[in-house]
């Protein structure tokens, strides 16, 4: 088990920065405008720390509204917040004003610092007035929080916070409905640092992080900036997310370590030949369910065993996962050392191997909505409950079987979309797909296929006949997709998530 004991007085921006790892000249976060060493990060966030205590004038425990896309300016304004005692709000940079608002009013925030260009959509929000009349720009020269950089003190003492006092308010990225705020404390940051990276990824400092979550998502946060710095590693930030700069990106800064979701790997692995991806030694995926078809084509195109886990922004990060020899086909893996799993029944009650259930988790970290209401859904007994169908077998592994909310039941059969996806994911035809449960008359629900065919293939009635059978061939028939739609894309998140809701709607 790791040892998971924290001074009682902690604030984690200074732990990281100042960490015993981390080497003063070594490289610490490179972009496209530049790379700063460990010093200079350092440098930087002091200085930021000082205009959000200075011109600012925000106080501890406020609560600062961040945006911008993933560039080391925007992580060191997110370290800042927490080192100048703030509490860092971090939102996805494709929201618009509306959900921007709803989470600036959730929040109750003070102050934003923003992208320059994603200021249009920031000063269309409507904002807590306090915000309102404190919000700074950053990300191009003369913008204005640059613009007071060069005045302040190159050295800022961290604000002396308590280990339990909240750092962060994470908003899920939430496929349906209104976002929720979580709130973590600066010893969960140091956690999830002392968990997942040590035990599953092995991580140390000649490692070089890449990848595409955004930092407003604790996937990216943690992968793409909290991760590398505990071990004083080198994070890579890339502005532009698409799977042919993620490729050239690991090429160019012969990156050793990859965090992104299965959808991209699923790209990535059609078009690997063209890049130099030798230095890289993990490839991590979440977010969303890894199918075993893009675990095999990723293994083919580069040698390398994915590793999968199961995070949750109520949790901060990844709870299940493996690597290595560990690898379970199908499974996501075991409870990461330091945290508990089981599976319950509809009642609370656990269940043994073999039983689909709801999936429950304990550790270190939890949920703590800002919201009472759902806290009371979510934690049950001390246990977590993430909304997951799980199965588990005798082993201690855990499967995957599909969000509890989106199980397909046909003709009084449990079905699971991802398992259909997978089987199609495996048809030479088909790129993308998402299944779901479809409102039928005499079924109750059917199972239907959206499909992403890959280029150069068109649709015809044959195909759809194809691919029925060719489910049917693999899985039991009961589970075949009684209705195939073609479509150019499938709806997903920011973070990457299938939109099933969106699929349904259609
Ligand atoms: C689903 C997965 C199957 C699952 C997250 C890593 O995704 C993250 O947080 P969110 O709050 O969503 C949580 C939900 O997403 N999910 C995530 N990973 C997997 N399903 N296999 C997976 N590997 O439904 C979960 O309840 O957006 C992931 C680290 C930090 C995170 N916040």
């Amino acid at each position: 088990l790791p040892e998971l004991q924290y001074p009682p007085r902690l604030n984690c921006a200074a732990g990281l920065l100042d960490g015993a790892a981390v080497d003063p000249a070594h490289l610490a976060l490179r972009g496209a405008r530049g790379d700063w060493t460990y010093a200079q990060l350092r440098e930087q966030v002091d200085r930021i720390a000082h205009v959000l205590r200075g011109p600012m004038k925000l106080e501890t425990g406020n609560r600062v509204l961040l945006r911008g896309a993933n560039t080391p300016m925007m992580a060191a304004c997110i370290l800042a917040v927490i080192k100048a005692g703030l509490i860092a709000v971090p939102t996805m940079p494709l929201l618009r004003a509306r959900e921007l608002g709803a989470i600036a009013n959730k929040a109750q925030v003070n102050a934003v610092l923003c992208a320059d260009n994603l200021r249009a959509e920031m000063e269309a929000t409507t904002l807590p007035d306090a915000a309102r009349a404190n919000m700074l720009w950053f990300g191009a020269d003369g913008t204005s929080l640059e613009q007071l950089l060069p005045a302040q003190p190159a050295h800022f003492d961290a604000v002396d916070t308590a280990a339990d006092d909240v750092c962060l308010i994470s908003f899920t990225s939430g496929t349906t409905g209104i976002p929720k705020g979580t709130m973590h404390f600066h010893r969960d940051v140091m956690v999830i640092c002392d968990c997942f990276p040590r035990s599953v990824l092995q991580s140390q400092r000649d490692d070089v992080f890449i990848g595409t979550p955004p930092l407003a998502f604790t996937f990216g946060l943690g992968g793409l900036l909290l991760f590398p710095l505990r071990v004083g590693a080198t994070a890579v930030l890339m502005e532009k997310l698409t799977p042919d700069a993620l490729l050239k990106a690991i090429e160019t800064y012969r990156a050793t370590v990859c965090f992104t979701a299965p959808t991209l790997y699923r790209q990535m692995a059609a078009m690997v030949g063209q890049f130099d991806l030798s230095t890289l030694r993990k490839s991590v995926s979440a977010g969303e369910a890894l199918p075993q078809a893009t675990r095999e084509s990723w293994r083919q195109a580069t040698g390398i065993v994915m590793i999968d886990g199961i995070g949750a922004t109520e949790m901060l990060h990844i709870f299940i996962s493996a690597a290595g020899d560990q690898v379970r086909p199908g499974a996501t893996g075991k409870p990461i050392p330091g945290y508990q799993a089981c599976i319950l029944d509809r009642d609370g009650k656990p269940v043994g191997p073999g039983v689909i259930g709801r999936l429950a988790v304990k550790g270190p970290t939890g949920c703590r909505y800002l919201d009472d209401e759902r806290q009371r859904d979510y934690v049950f007994n001390g246990w977590n409950l993430t909304g997951d169908a799980y199965e588990m077998d005798a082993d201690g592994y855990f499967y995957y079987r599909s969000r509890t909310d989106d199980m397909i039941i046909s003709a009084g059969y449990n079905i699971a979309g991802p398992e259909v996806e997978d089987v199609l994911l495996r048809h030479p035809a088909v790129a993308e797909c998402g299944v779901i449960g479809k409102a039928d008359d005499e079924r109750g629900q059917i199972v239907e296929a959206h499909v992403v065919l890959r280029a150069g293939v068109e649709p015809s009635p044959e195909l759809v006949t194809q691919l029925q059978e060719f489910v049917k061939q693999q899985i039991a028939p009961y589970k075949y997709p009684r209705s195939v739609k073609f479509l150019e894309s499938l709806p997903r998140t920011e973070t990457g998530k299938l939109q099933r809701f969106k699929l349904r709607a259609e």
